[in-house]
């Protein structure tokens, strides 16, 4: 019977040591990885679509459409502005870089000057012998004297350009210039031969742009 008791005391204990040392094992068990223990599981479904967001501006189709619109009305500005200014090319004449339109109206010296300097231009001037003559045929159109800018208001005898150059080229009639009466500081282009004459600034004659 003691013997009995004994033997079964000895079993627990030895079942105690076992449990004892798989005690002492468990954390090594705790440290083991996934990768080391399995395979990894397969990626979860898609989720559900998210609500609704704000509404956006307008878009570049708008803005498009703006830029298109401002285009047509800029081309139809350009071909009514070459229209107009071919329309003004016809009542005047090009010669080399310059071109030269009549106003086809008599005015004096200071004030026809003041119009083309209004329109962009400058009273016509002519620097050589073809701007000369496309000055002649414009005046020979309204048989009518024609200013140019070339005065010797700054100096009796000293005929200058607007920007205090004396003259480099000249077509003056025989006898002129002659300051007649004392008062002849500005200078016009006779129709006829193209020829030049001192004459009265305050004389309203053919005023000539050229720009
Ligand atoms: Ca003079
Ligand atoms: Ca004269």
């Amino acid at each position: 019977m003691y013997l009995l008791q004994f033997l079964m005391a000895l079993v627990a204990g030895t079942s105690l040591g076992c449990a004892a040392a798989s005690e002492v094992i468990r954390p090594e068990a705790d440290t083991c990885t996934v990768l080391a223990c399995g395979t990894p599981g397969r990626d979860g479904l898609p989720g559900r679509d998210g609500a609704k967001g704000e509404k956006g501006d307008q878009g570049t189709d708008t803005l498009q459409k703006q830029v298109d619109a401002l285009e047509n009305k800029i081309l139809a500005l350009q071909t009514q502005f070459n229209n107009y200014k071919n329309a003004v090319l016809l009542q005047g004449l090009k010669e080399g870089q310059k071109t030269f339109i009549s106003t086809r109206q008599r005015d004096t010296y200071t004030s026809g000057k003041a119009q083309c300097v209004k329109a962009g231009g400058t009273l016509a001037c002519p620097k050589n012998a073809a701007e000369n003559s496309a000055l002649q045929e414009l005046a020979l159109k309204d048989a009518m004297f024609a200013f140019i800018d070339v005065t010797d208001i700054q100096r009796e005898g000293k005929f200058m350009y607007a920007n205090g150059e004396p003259v480099s080229y000249t077509n003056w009639k025989e006898g002129e210039p002659n300051n007649a009466h004392g008062i002849e500081d500005c200078v016009l282009i006779v129709p006829e031969f193209g020829l030049w004459n001192d004459w009265n600034c305050d004389a309203r004659e053919l005023i000539i742009c050229e720009f």
